[in-house]
């Protein structure tokens, strides 16, 4: 089953959000097979940007990815790729439609509260560099019957 991974960068975190975003993606009926709060480090924010490394605000990005906590997650279900992203709404919350986590709660495109995988590629790399694989859980869920 398609996997991808999203973030609540620490702006999210500090605007207590974390379980309105979860509770948003649950609701929907996708799948949440891995999940920590984590503190990120420099090392691991510059490899998770690295597609950034040569536009202007990548030392901000990676200054701000490691300012504090994030809640870090794997998520499941057909298509949870591109309908998170979605979700999700455009990068700057200021052309974020309402409805979409960026365009609900964020303002700046500095903060846009949420980080999330925008293809098969980027999810796998980016599954691989938060999440060990015993990290991860299988598991059925009866309501499964009542999403497909
Ligand atoms: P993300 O990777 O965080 O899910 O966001 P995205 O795909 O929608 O946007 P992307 O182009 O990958 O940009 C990554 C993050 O960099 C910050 N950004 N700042 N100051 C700026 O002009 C600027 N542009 C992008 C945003 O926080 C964006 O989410
Ligand atoms: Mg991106």
């Amino acid at each position: 089953m398609e996997k991808t991974y999203l973030m609540i960068k620490p702006d999210g975190v500090q605007r207590n959000v974390i379980g309105e975003i979860v509770s948003r993606f649950e609701k929907k009926g996708f799948q949440l097979v891995g999940a920590k709060l984590m503190q990120v480090t420099k090392e691991t924010a510059e490899l998770h940007y690295a597609e950034h490394k040569e536009r202007p605000f990548f030392g901000e990005l990676v200054d701000f990815i490691t300012s504090g906590p994030v809640f870090a997650m794997v998520w499941q279900g057909e298509g949870v790729i591109a309908t998170a992203r979605q979700m999700m709404g455009k990068t700057n919350p200021k052309e974020a439609a309402p409805g979409t986590v960026r365009g609900d709660f964020g303002v700046t495109v500095g903060k846009n509260i949420i980080h999330g995988s925008d293809s098969a590629e980027s999810a796998e790399r980016e599954i691989a560099i938060f999440f060990k694989e015993e990290e991860l859980v299988s598991y059925t869920k009866l309501m499964d019957e009542w999403v497909y």
